[in-house]
């Protein structure tokens, strides 16, 4: 694969303070503000693949790993267990569990970064009455992007009791390859931000809950696919803010909900934000995407190449504010399109979800590429990545 090559055909991007008028549109995008940015356009003279392939990881689980917290559990609830994932995405697994609250009755292994929580991949059988816990020999392989997942350490074991049927012990099977990032994605729109033109009045551009994915798909951004007509999570989180149908929709996509400092799942105004934790190596990449509230079905996700964002240049972790030209508003071809800020059929005004017009259009792309555009005096989204100790 080529990475050497894309790397090379882009350019190094400067610094540009950001102007007090930024209109995006189909003659103009916000690529005129790049203020900031992660990608220094180093070339990548060989993608090596990290991490653990044909390596067997040893993996503790206990209570404390465990999302929901699970209730009742004995203080020594434990499990040990040894993995081992080969070329072909055929996983080997011993899974022991101890001291639980009951007999355990499934284990299973999940896709999910530590604190959050995501599909089974793969069911345990036992033979002891649940002491001990196998792969079956008739388990199905993980996919390509599965052994990412498995690679960057995104996988984890989880064992469930009567007394905790979403879990009772827990254990990240992470290999301790990858590098951590923390992403923030931030609303910097004011109350003057989106110009309304049928009243001669502003508003603020709030952002819904959302999803994100780390992958290796070389073409495109699973959370965009397919590009002729949007899949159901594209579509919840792009006309009504809602991400629960994603992670059914696209595997690997997970949710974002809470804003920093609330208690509770909901969208943020100006000054808010969005943070969570993920984990990559070299040749992964991160995509998102959140709702544009004040329109119809609009969604601010990465446009970079493969409309995903690099964790690594150079081998080395990005680091710092995402250039403003790798991000962009997109339309999901799902409902047409009213006036920003003032429709009738808009999540802020709608009678119930998913109400308004087929979108003539259904195609999934950039406003600019399909020939629309909004008034917006200031950006909207800062999103930075910072790798964690
Ligand atoms: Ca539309
Ligand atoms: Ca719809
Ligand atoms: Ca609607």
């Amino acid at each position: 694969m080529s990475m050497k090559s894309r790397f090379q055909s882009r350019k190094l991007k400067y610094a540009i303070a950001l102007s007090a008028a930024v209109v995006i549109g189909a003659c103009s995008s916000d690529d005129d503000d790049d203020d900031a940015l992660i990608d220094n356009g180093v070339d990548n003279e060989e993608n090596v693949d990290e991490g653990g392939a044909g390596q067997a990881v040893s993996v503790l689980l206990d209570a404390s790993q465990e999302i929901p917290a699970p209730v009742g559990v004995p203080a020594g609830a434990s499990g040990s267990a040894e993995v081992q994932v080969d070329e072909n995405g055929v996983v080997t697994a011993t899974l022991g569990v101890s001291n639980l609250s009951g007999p355990a009755a499934m284990a299973h292994i999940h896709r999910g970064f530590a604190g959050s929580t995501g599909p089974v991949l793969i069911g345990l059988t036992t033979d002891d009455g649940g002491s001990t816990w196998t792969v079956p020999s008739d388990a199905r392989a993980l996919t390509e992007e599965e052994i990412g997942a498995f690679n960057r350490g995104e996988l984890y074991f989880n064992v469930h009791t009567a007394a905790n049927a979403a879990g009772e012990i827990r254990g990240q099977i992470d290999a301790g390859n990858a590098t951590r990032f923390l992403v923030r994605l931030e609303n910097i729109s004011t109350e003057n931000t989106l110009n309304v033109a049928s009243t001669g009045t502003t508003q603020p551009v709030p952002l819904s809950p959302g999803a994100y994915i780390v992958h290796r798909n070389e073409v495109d951004s699973p959370l965009l696919l397919p590009r002729d007509a949007a899949n159901a999570g594209l579509e919840a989180v792009a006309e009504d803010g809602n991400n629960e149908p994603y992670p059914a929709a696209v595997p690997g996509a997970a949710p974002f909900s809470t804003p920093v400092g609330a208690d509770e799942p909901g969208p943020i105004g100006p000054g808010g934000a969005y943070e969570f934790t993920i984990q990559g190596v070299d040749g992964d990449k991160f995509d998102f995407v959140t709702m544009f509230i004040p329109s119809n079905d609009w969604f601010y996700t990465a446009t970079d190449a493969d409309n995903s964002l690099d964790l690594f240049v150079g081998g080395q972790p990005v680091s710092g504010e995402v250039v403003a030209s790798d991000i962009a508003i997109w339309d999901s071809g799902t409902e047409a399109d009213e006036e920003p800020g003032t429709g009738a059929n808009q999540v802020q005004r709608q009678a119930a979800p998913n109400t308004g017009d087929i979108d003539p259009d259904t195609r999934v792309g950039s406003i600019d590429g399909r020939g629309q555009s909004v008034s917006l005096n200031e950006r909207v989204l800062r999103v930075t990545i910072t790798p964690q100790p």
